[in-house]
Formats: C-alpha cells, sequence, structure tokens
C-alpha cells in the first residue's frame, strides 16, 4: 500500500539533491494561472454579474446576490450541533490564547544621542478570508484564519465560500455557523478564483481587500499566484502532508493511524515515515491494512494517497540521519515519536509544525492544540511559517534624526551615495548643511 525507500547503507547526498531523493506530490499552479486569468479579469470588469455567472456554472445555484444575509448566519449558528458549538468555542479559545501572546509591541531603538528608530507594527486594514467548499468543509480552518487576524487588529475581515446547491445556494451551515461564532459579519457566497478575484479587485458588493488568506483548490492557488504583490497572500496551500520520524520506541498502531489521519484529506495527501527501525516499519505496514480499511473515505482519498507517489516508508541508519532527511524534505506537519522527543525536535530545521512525542498527534494540533493549521506544504517549510498575527502585521520603521545626530553621521551618507555614483542622494544632506558637509 505504501512503497519504500531504503537510504541506509550509502552516505546522505546534501540539501537539494537528498531532497530529490524524497517523496513529493505534483502540484503544478502555474498550468493553472493560464485557466483562472480570464475568469479574474471577468470578474474586475463585470463584478457581482460575472460572480453570479460563474455560481451557475461551477456550483450550480442561481443567486441574485452574493452577500449571505445576516439573518442565514444568526440562523447557521441557531442550528449548530451543540457539541460542536462547543467543540469550536473550546478551539477558538485555545487559538486565541496562543495567537493573543504573538501580539507585537512597538520597540524604539536609540542609534545615538538625537537618533532613533522606531519599529512599528500595523495590522493590514482590510483581509478576505476563502473557506473552502466541497469535500473540504472545514470551519475548523475558518477559525484558524480568523483568529490570528482578529488577534492581530485587522479591522475589517470579510470571508468567502463556495455556494452549495444544497443548502440553497448558501455556503456550508457549519461555515457560516464559524463565522457567526467569531463575529465575522461579512460573509461571501463565492468560490474558487472568482472568490479570490472579487477581493483583490472588489465588486459592488465586496470592498477591495489588501490581503486574501485561507486554504483551496489548485485554482485557488492560481488566483493567489496570479494577485501576487496587487495583494498580500498566505503561502501557496498545496496538498496537505504528514512527516513521522520514530524509531523503535514508537507505537506502530499511533503511526500509522496518525498518517492515515491526514491521507483522508486529499488523494494528493503526503503521508511519509522515516525511521532506523525495519521492525517498526514493518509493524507500521502491517497496522495500516486493517485501520485503513476501518475508515471512511478509503478508496477515493486514503488508498491513493498512501500508494501515490508522495509517499513512502524511509528507511535510514539512525537518528542523525533521519533529522537530515526530514530537514530536508520540510514537511507541513512533523511528527516525533522517539525516545527522548522534545530533544530531537529541538534539533530540527525545517517543519511546519512539529508534534513532540506520543500524545500530540496531528489532529490536535488541526482542532485543539491552539497553534495553527495554516502551515506551509510543498517543501516551503525551509524558507517559510505558518499563518500567525505576524502574518496579518506590516513593521514600519519611523526614523527621527535631530540636526546633530545628521551632522554626526552626514559625511558617510555623502561617501556611499558617491560611491553608488547617486551625487543627488548625497546632495539632499548637503542642501542641509549649506552644502558643506560636517566631516567631509
Ligand atoms: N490538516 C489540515 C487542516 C485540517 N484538518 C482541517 C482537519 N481540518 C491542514 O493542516
Ligand atoms: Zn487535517
Amino acid at each position: 500500500m505504501i512503497s519504500r525507500i531504503d537510504l541506509r547503507g550509502n552516505a546522505l547526498p546534501e540539501g537539494g539533491a537528498l531532497r530529490d531523493l524524497l517523496p513529493r506530490a505534483e502540484f503544478d499552479v502555474e498550468a493553472a494561472l493560464e485557466k483562472v486569468r480570464p475568469i479574474c479579469e471577468d470578474v474586475h470588469h463585470r463584478g457581482t454579474a460575472a460572480l453570479i455567472e460563474y455560481a451557475e456554472k461551477f456550483d450550480g445555484v442561481t443567486l441574485e446576490r452574493i452577500r449571505v444575509p445576516a439573518e442565514a448566519l444568526a440562523e447557521a449558528l441557531e442550528k449548530l450541533d451543540p457539541q460542536v458549538k462547543a467543540a469550536l468555542e473550546e478551539s477558538i479559545r485555545r487559538a486565541r490564547t496562543v495567537h493573543r501572546a504573538q501580539r507585537r509591541t512597538e520597540h524604539t531603538t536609540q542609534v545615538v544621542p538625537g537618533g532613533t528608530v522606531t519599529e512599528k507594527w500595523v495590522p493590514v486594514e482590510r483581509v478576505g478570508l476563502y473557506a473552502p467548499g466541497g469535500r473540504s468543509v472545514y470551519p475548523s480552518s475558518v477559525v484558524m484564519n480568523v483568529v490570528p487576524a482578529q488577534e492581530a487588529g485587522v479591522e475589517s475581515i470579510a470571508l468567502a465560500s463556495p455556494p452549495q446547491k444544497e443548502f440553497g445556494g448558501l455556503p456550508h451551515p457549519t461555515i457560516l455557523a464559524a463565522c457567526a461564532l467569531l463575529g465575522v459579519d461579512e460573509v461571501y457566497a463565492a468560490g474558487g478564483a472568482q472568490a479570490v478575484a472579487m477581493f483583490a479587485y472588489g465588486t459592488e458588493e465586496c470592498a477591495p481587500a489588501n490581503m486574501v488568506t485561507g486554504p483551496g483548490n489548485i485554482w485557488v492557488a492560481a488566483a493567489k499566484r496570479y494577485f501576487t504583490g496587487r495583494i498580500g497572500i498566505d503561502t501557496e496551500a498545496g496538498p496537505t502532508e504528514i512527516a513521522v520520524l520514530a524509531d523503535e520506541t514508537a507505537d506502530p498502531a499511533h503511526v500509522a493511524a496518525d498518517l492515515i489521519s491526514q491521507a483522508e484529506h486529499d488523494p494528493m495527501a503526503a503521508a511519509v515515515l522515516v525511521t532506523d527501525c525495519a521492525a517498526l516499519a514493518d509493524a507500521v505496514e502491517r497496522e495500516l491494512e486493517p485501520q485503513v480499511a476501518a475508515t471512511k473515505h478509503v478508496e477515493d482519498r486514503i488508498k491513493p494517497a498512501l500508494a501515490g507517489r508522495q509517499s513512502a516508508i524511509v528507511l535510514v541508519d539512525g537518528l542523525e540521519q533521519g533529522l537530515k532527511v526530514v530537514d530536508a524534505y520540510g514537511a507541513e506537519h512533523l511528527e516525533i515519536q522517539t525516545a527522548d522527543a522534545a530533544a530531537v525536535a529541538g534539533r530540527v530545521r525545517n517543519a511546519g509544525a512539529i508534534f513532540v512525542g506520543p500524545w500530540a498527534p496531528v489532529s490536535l494540533g488541526d482542532y485543539c492544540a491552539g497553534s495553527n493549521h495554516v502551515l506551509p506544504t510543498g517543501g516551503c517549510a525551509c524558507h517559510s511559517s505558518g499563518l500567525s498575527v505576524q502574518s496579518f502585521l506590516k513593521g514600519i520603521h519611523i526614523v527621527d534624526y535631530s540636526r546633530d545626530a545628521l551632522a554626526e553621521v552626514a559625511h558617510h551618507v555623502v561617501t556611499l551615495a558617491e560611491a553608488e555614483d547617486l551625487p543627488a542622494h548625497g546632495a539632499a544632506l548637503k542642501a542641509r548643511f549649506g552644502w558643506k558637509v560636517p566631516g567631509q
């Protein structure tokens, strides 16, 4: 059901070459760009009318307007299963606790007497969040996007989610209920690239946003790429990934369950076990069979995900090699199921989030750890972070120098300006000191 990559007995290649030996899904956003371009431009030129047409074409619903009425949000919250409501509230509470601690404070550095640089943090003014429909109706992702934006102090938060035929053209009721729980009242029934275009350009109903975040399919990712530069985005979300670094102390039943848990998302999802223990590898493989058979999304998602070339059991010669492999892979989620897991976790450089020891499965992080589950995929964990309060903040340097403080350094500025053949830069200082720069 899952392939093996045996790296034992050899010195591992470095960096990129090692990464090339490891499995990874292909997610060709570039190819999708050509298809989303005309949709985005159509929304630009025809606004709501275009969105209504796309809802008809892609979602099979006839809408009169895109904005979801306030009563629909209130009704969805009223009808929400009380247990789901309690669980979402706990998820929100924990996420708020963690994300509140990420807030940044203004800091002033005195560089020289009379010369300061203050770094001020300003939230993005307006953010559009995307919540997928179809097989990925995840109210938990609404929580993971809204909470950091709110804790960052974003004033205007709107959410878009595809209209659902079976719910009369509204987004899925649990998405609406999650919005109501979080106090987000500006919601649109729009999906795919057209929803991203609505936020990027604005329409008659929806003011343009400065940033769009949230998971989505390849069309959403392509639209985000199309608008990069015009608006801010979070990282492009590809299919979800779990890597488990395990030794002989790991429980094979738990490792198998955790690999399956993320394979459940998508036939392209990746599940990778890295271990130095061949007996554990065998035991995990034995566990996979019955556990897969006993679960739900077997044929359409789990089996293709585990059997796909993006998933594998990777055998290594010991923990040091294991760490090299997980660092080269840069998983979205990395579990450490080894002896002294906390110390091992402390040595990992590249991962979206790290789950330490036997009692921190990825599913905990998906819902109720307090951590964020919008994380970098496709190896982007080698250079990027998951969603956080910081994602919604802009740092601004405020430079404040007195005459004396400027005079003290003016000759250096003029020298550097001349070295770069930019004499007008130097002239801006000379003009202030009667064209004779002190110290020159
Ligand atoms: N594991 C997914 C998030 C998710 N899981 C939502 C369940 N619902 C990507 O981090
Ligand atoms: Zn998940």
